[in-house]
């Protein structure tokens, strides 16, 4: 333990509340959650009344290396200047995901009023898997399932309405968020349909920190800083953005204490926040890889790469207007946030799921851009590096890995359209746009050294 008062501790006396009554319960306890959410709980100015219940996703390891803590964990802010330390106490119970009894139970508790989610992209849409072990009254397995059998739960309770918050990177994710769950409703107990729509109020937020894996020198880096061993500290930029729309009819902290913003029209800043980050991460992440490049600031550094961001981001820039969004000064930060080396974050990481998420990063302004007579060679040029780089690359993490190994095996040409069909069958028909997109892939071509 160390002994300097300028640095935490990692037990409760470090973070001012005791452990605070458990009022939000959280699916996909990860990284993100963990800098994002579970951060502005702590520093909402009513933290000491709501206490988060975590549940992993896919498997148990966070949840007990967590519990192992009380839940506890270290937050480094890192930035040029160096790194800051902050103990996180919002989380006050760590549950492995697949224990939906528990999750059923915190869910139907009168006491929990916000549901938050980190489930991915790709998860809202793979609940129907659930269908048939809900209807038999089984323990489901994907989030979605989780979700309406803790909602069904409620319902039995009668412990009334609650807000579904959802934290993916999608638009309209409260929207989306509402489908996934009614659809599956609705497949076995039309009465539960009915009770979610009258009672769960679907809130939509845009996210942002930028928040790679922890990897085993940041578990080292906390420690020779700190003088404890945290198994599961968070490494994140200092910069920090939320975004919500809607209601919550059972309450909920004062995020907006620790900055967060309360709007009625959420779909400006959705979309400055996804093209423009996330469009920029995913062209990074393809064209870098197939360049040679392993994280953000070297891709970022590869004035091909940046090109193409530039390209992309003069398209995009085009179809978000009718707010104020500061369009070059958020440019100009978003250059600056991933510049940052010395957050090493890691372009394999944000390589995966490349179906679910370029069909929110590039086909909206591929789609506007086309529609208004132009091009759209700026969000064709993300598809091209996405289609270069799953063409070299031997395993594909993708919920749609099976479709894309199939087109693999077609020739070049066809290739393409198959691919791009795997994002929209609609583009993938337009000829003239897939042979722009198989052009396009040429331009990564060449390998840099290293
Ligand atoms: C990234 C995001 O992995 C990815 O797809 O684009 O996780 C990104 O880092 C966050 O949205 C930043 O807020």
């Amino acid at each position: 333990m160390n002994s300097n008062p300028a640095l935490p501790r990692l037990d409760r006396s470090t973070v001012a509340a005791p452990k605070a009554p458990i009022r939000i319960v959280h699916l996909g306890l990860g990284a993100f959650h963990r800098s994002h959410q579970a951060w502005y709980t702590q520093h909402a100015g009513d933290s000491a009344a709501w206490g988060i219940a975590a549940f992993t996703g896919r498997r148990p390891d966070a949840a007990e290396a967590l519990a192992a803590q009380d839940g506890l964990f270290t937050l480094v802010e890192r930035s040029d200047a160096g790194d800051s330390f902050e103990v996180i106490g919002s989380i006050v119970e760590a549950v492995d995901g697949a224990d939906v009894g528990r999750f059923a139970e915190l869910v139907a508790a009168p006491a929990t009023a916000v549901i938050t989610l980190t489930v991915t992209e790709a998860a809202y849409g793979l609940g129907a898997a659930d269908l048939p072990l809900l209807a038999a009254g089984g323990e489901p397995t994907t989030p979605m399932g989780r979700l309406v059998a803790g909602l069904a739960a409620r319902r039995d309770a009668d412990a009334g309405p609650l807000a579904v918050v959802s934290c993916d990177n999608l638009s309209d994710n409260g929207a989306v968020a509402r489908e996934g769950v009614l659809s599956l409703a609705r497949g076995f107990d039309a009465e539960l349909a009915a009770w979610i729509e009258a009672n769960v109020s679907f809130v939509s937020t845009s996210v942002d920190r930028i928040t790679p894996r922890t990897t085993p020198a940041d578990v080292a880096a906390v420690s020779e800083a700190c003088g404890y061993r945290d198994s599961s500290p968070v490494v994140a930029e200092p910069f920090g953005n939320w975004i919500l729309s809607g209601d919550f009819p059972a309450g909920r902290p004062r995020w907006e204490d620790a900055g967060a913003v309360f709007v009625d029209e959420i779909e400006p800043y959705e979309n400055r926040k996804l093209w423009l980050l996330n469009g920029a991460h995913s062209i990074l992440a393809y064209a870098g890889q197939v360049r040679g490049h392993g994280t953000v600031a070297e891709a970022l550094a590869d004035a091909v790469c940046l090109q193409a961001v530039e390209e992309f981001w003069d398209e995009a820039a085009r179809h978000l207007e009718g707010a104020d969004l500061g369009i070059p000064e958020y440019r100009e930060a978003l250059l600056e946030r991933f510049g940052n080396s010395r957050i090493a974050h890691h372009l394999a990481q944000i390589a995966m799921d490349g179906t679910a998420k370029l069909r929110m990063r590039a086909l909206p302004v591929l789609a506007a851009e086309r529609a208004a007579g132009r091009s759209g060679d700026g969000a064709a040029t993300m598809v091209a590096a996405w289609i270069a780089y799953v063409s070299s690359t031997p395993e594909i993490r993708d919920p749609l890995a099976a479709d894309i190994r199939e087109a693999l095996e077609l020739t070049p040409e066809r290739r393409t359209g198959a691919l791009l069909a795997l994002l929209s069958p609609e583009l993938a028909a337009d000829r003239s746009l897939v042979a722009r997109i198989h052009g396009l892939q040429d331009r990564f071509a060449a390998i840099v050294a290293h």
